[in-house]
């Protein structure tokens, strides 16, 4: 009798890993149970506030924490950059900004790899909302963006500017087509190393008219030209912006 126990127990002990693997595709495939990123929440439930939210851009075992905007223009916005207070050190190497770093509530980064997977499963549109130390916010919206592989450089092709009612500009087309660069790894399009010269890391061309990654200083800023968290088209390239975000949601 207890033999015949320990071998009920023991067969149902190998039986488990069995259950898990037959379990674990039916949890990965439904999108409510994993979403992949804040416009998969906001569909669940459409009454969700804005906040901290854990998405899954690469399957079941890749968890992380995005800041959801559920108001901005419609909402559904998972938010894949942020700078807001010179709390977190944007200088960093490639394999930071490949994974991602900061938190989701205050300063972030989503990361390369979570980019490019969210824009692998769908067709993503892109706002930025940024805000200057005088009290004026002002926006920029682009119909479409995308991010390709690492093998390519990350490359970003962002097009479709949008002008908007606080319009900010379009400081981003000039970066269409450009690979994402590091300090320790140049895919710029100029004969210098733009990610040490401007002390960020971006989609660098020639070298930039934004550099929301650059160094957070405070507003007005001009002793080392172009190094802020910068929007040169909305305050100039010696301006370090109080806060800028960058936010993409499923075209609808
Ligand atoms: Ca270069």
């Amino acid at each position: 009798m207890l033999c015949d126990l320990v071998f009920l127990q023991m067969k149902a002990a190998s039986l488990l890993p069995v259950l898990v693997l037959f379990l674990a595709p039916v949890l990965t495939s439904s999108g409510l149970i994993l979403p992949l990123d804040c416009s998969d929440i906001y569909n669940h439930n459409t009454s969700q506030p804005s906040g901290v939210y854990t998405i899954y851009p690469i399957g079941a075992t890749s968890a992380v924490q995005v800041y959801c905007d559920m108001v901005s223009l419609g909402g559904r916005w998972t938010v894949f950059q942020s700078r807001l207070d010179g709390s977190v050190n944007f200088y960093r190497p490639w394999d930071h900004y490949k994974t991602g770093f900061g938190s989701a509530a205050t300063e972030f980064w989503l990361g390369l790899e979570n980019i490019f997977n969210l824009c692998l499963r769908k067709k993503y549109e892109l706002l930025v909302i940024m805000e200057d130390f005088e009290g004026n916010s002002a926006y920029a919206s682009y119909s479409s963006f995308f991010v390709g592989p690492e093998a390519d450089g990350y490359r970003l092709q962002v097009t479709g500017f949008t002008e908007g009612d606080a319009d900010a500009g379009d400081a981003l087309s000039v970066h269409n087509g450009h690979m994402f660069s590091t300090f320790d790894k140049d895919q710029d399009g100029s004969q210098v190393n733009c990610a040490r010269l401007y002390l960020g890391a971006f989609w660098y061309g020639d070298c930039q008219n934004a550099n929301p990654n650059g160094v957070y200083s405070w507003g007005a800023e001009g002793s080392i030209h172009g190094v802020g968290v910068e929007w040169s088209d909305w305050k100039g390239s010696n301006y370090s912006l109080k806060s800028i975000s960058m936010r993409i949601r499923p075209v609808q």
